[in-house]
């Protein structure tokens, strides 16, 4: 804990009733004009902002948020991280953002809760057993820890689970990530916007961006509800809403928006004390600090912009999760919600230039992007400063759906969609 919020300014806090709690960050006016401006103040556009500031010393730059920061996919995903992916391209990204998730209370001086309390994807399956093994040994040659669990060792790894799954999913076998696991998704968000703040970036929250302003093929600014706003780049870091905004500038993007649901149970004492997801039975369960069950379904199959979702989703969900967990069957649930995924066909992110001069695009991150929030907002923030892809993005391109170079991780994305 920084010297800013020290035990004595605690105790003062709570006998004035935090009337004097100090602001994590300013809410200045917009200037007319800034270096860069990043649109969506989620996880990755708050980090890359941080990064900008950080690494590229770019401080007279702005995030406009059309709400409030982190009530987009940030405050409603259920957290689980990892990087364990398929092919080269996204498990070095992934492992890349691992990384920085590993230093990241450190690096923001504020605790985002990362538990690397491990990531188990079960096998129900001879089909999931050798598409896991497959997955295992790419992630092994790429120096990603990953390993293959026999039942038995799911048991062990996971008391909870009934190996018979209910007869219909029976357990053959599970991949684990020991280092993945979960964070507080918005102490990522306020992590990025207070780390970034502290460096000059203004943050703006309820303030749509409704039109950008191009000339000569270049952005020049964007529209607001505040007024126009001058920019000399602009990085859209939209979730749900990517092609929305890309329409807006001009271009269409290769995305579906669909919505995907998670609930949670009333809380209970420690009992999952490990991620366990299965592909096969489109669920997938943790427990939280507070002890309540987080259970997470696959996507709504229809595009939607109302976050949430259908009923019966959400009751195949749990028809599943009590078959692989019975003794959860009587455990009620307390509430549940719907965030809007933008999902690539090839079930991968798109972090590059667009059709628009200075106009760069960070989104498709699909059901599965919080894991990836450090280290999307820092190579987005290499490609806004130098106008180039990091190494690391660099197959993430636009122009993959036009040469047909796709990286297919439906199978690692391990949510159905
Ligand atoms: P967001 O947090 O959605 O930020 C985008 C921001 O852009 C929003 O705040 C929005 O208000 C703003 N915006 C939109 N339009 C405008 C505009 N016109 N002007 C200004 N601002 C605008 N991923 C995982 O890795 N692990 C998980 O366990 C996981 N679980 C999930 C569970 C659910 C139920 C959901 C919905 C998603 C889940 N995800 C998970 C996916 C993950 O949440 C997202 O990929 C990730 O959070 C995206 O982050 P972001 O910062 O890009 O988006
Ligand atoms: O990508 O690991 C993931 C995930 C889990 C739940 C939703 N997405």
């Amino acid at each position: 804990m920084s010297q800013r919020y020290s035990l004595f300014s605690l105790i003062r806090n709570a006998f004035s009733y935090h009337e004097n709690w100090q602001k994590a960050w300013r809410q200045p006016e917009p200037k007319a004009e800034y270096d860069a401006v990043i649109v969506g103040g989620g996880g990755h556009g708050l980090a890359t902002a941080y990064y900008l500031a950080k690494e590229h010393k770019m401080t007279n730059i702005a995030v406009i948020e059309r709400g409030w920061l982190g009530g987009g996919n940030t405050g409603r995903n259920t957290t689980i991280v990892r990087s364990n992916y398929l092919w080269d391209q996204s498990a070095l990204l992934y492992e890349h953002a691992l990384k920085l998730w590993e230093g990241l209370s450190q690096e923001l001086n504020y605790n985002v809760m990362f538990s690397q309390r491990g990531v188990m994807n079960l096998a129900h399956n001879q089909h999931d057993l050798r598409e896991l093994s497959r997955r295992i040994n790419a992630n092994r040659l790429n120096g990603i820890d990953s390993e293959l669990l026999s039942p038995q060792q799911v048991k062990d790894f996971c008391p909870a689970i009934d190996l018979r799954g209910g007869g219909r999913y029976p357990v053959l076998g599970a991949s684990l990530q020991r280092r993945g696991g979960t964070a507080r998704h918005d102490a990522v968000a306020w992590g990025y916007a207070r780390g970034a703040d502290a460096m000059g970036v203004d943050i703006i929250q309820n303030c749509p961006v409704e039109g950008f302003e191009i000339e000569g093929g270049r952005v020049t600014g964007v529209r607001t509800a505040r007024g126009l706003i001058k920019a000399k780049k602009v990085g859209i870091v939209a979730a749900g809403h990517s092609t929305v905004l890309a329409t807006l500038a001009g271009f269409r993007l290769p995305l579906m928006s669909l919505p995907l649901q998670a609930l949670v149970s009333e809380p209970v004492k420690p009992c999952v004390t490990c991620v366990v997801m299965s592909n096969a039975v489109h669920a997938y369960i943790s427990q939280s600090d507070k002890g309540e069950l987080v259970i997470g379904a696959g996507v709504d199959h229809y595009i939607g912009y109302g976050q949430r979702g259908s009923i019966h989703v959400q009751e195949e969900t749990l028809a599943a999760i009590c078959e692989l967990f019975p003794l959860f069957r009587r455990m009620r649930m307390l509430r549940n919600w719907g965030g809007i995924v933008d999902v690539c066909p090839d079930a991968s992110p798109i972090i590059s230039k667009t059709p628009v001069e200075g106009l760069f695009i960070n989104c498709g991150w699909g059901t599965g992007g919080f894991k990836a929030t450090p280290g999307s907002g820092n190579v987005f923030a290499h490609t806004i400063a130098t106008g180039e892809p990091h190494p690391l993005n660099a197959a993430f391109k636009l122009d993959r759906f036009v040469s047909g170079f796709l990286i297919d991780e439906h199978g690692a994305a391990a949510v159905a969609h």
